[in-house]
């Protein structure tokens, strides 16, 4: 059994995701996902949408998922390569070469990056209010200037 391994935040989870870990599972058999803590993206600067239990359910409901752990640290991942006997460590192309350190251990890659689309997109386009999708009006509604 091929065991992959793969980290990240996932939050407003999106098609750009859900292709990484698409072709992340197709790598091998079994898929790992490390998920950012709420705390470790603090230290990422990052601030989810979703809380990691929510984004932990979004991630157990796809099929190419097989397990959610935790990330809490950046110096975790040998120690987790090593723990999950991992075969197949990969991430999306925005982080090229950034883990080839690992490659003692496991076969790293890195899987082009899906474009147009972010969480940091997705969350512009919601009405901080409502949270209601602020969708953009269409030619036809746009009112001749
Ligand atoms: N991704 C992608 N296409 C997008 C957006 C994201 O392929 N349009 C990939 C990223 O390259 C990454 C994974 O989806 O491999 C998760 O992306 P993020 O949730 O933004 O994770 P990130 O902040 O990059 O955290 O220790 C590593 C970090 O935890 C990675």
């Amino acid at each position: 059994m091929k065991r992959v391994l793969t980290y990240g935040t996932f939050d407003t989870l999106h098609y750009g995701h859900i292709r990484l870990l698409q072709r992340a599972r197709a790598l091998g058999d079994y898929l790992i996902v490390a998920l950012s803590t709420d705390e470790f993206n603090a230290i990422k600067g990052k601030k989810a949408y979703h809380s990691w239990e929510e984004r932990k359910a979004h991630l157990e409901a796809l099929r190419y998922v097989d397990l959610v752990i935790p990330e809490n640290t950046w110096e975790q991942k040998r120690q987790d390569v090593t723990l999950y006997h991992v075969d197949i460590f990969t991430m999306g192309s925005d982080w090229e070469g950034k883990f080839d350190f690992l490659s003692d251990l496991c076969t790293v890659t890195y899987l082009p990056r899906t474009e147009g689309i972010s969480s940091t997109m997705i969350r512009n386009t919601m009405d901080p209010q409502t949270g209601e999708p602020v969708i953009a009006p269409t030619a036809a509604e746009t009112p001749a200037s």
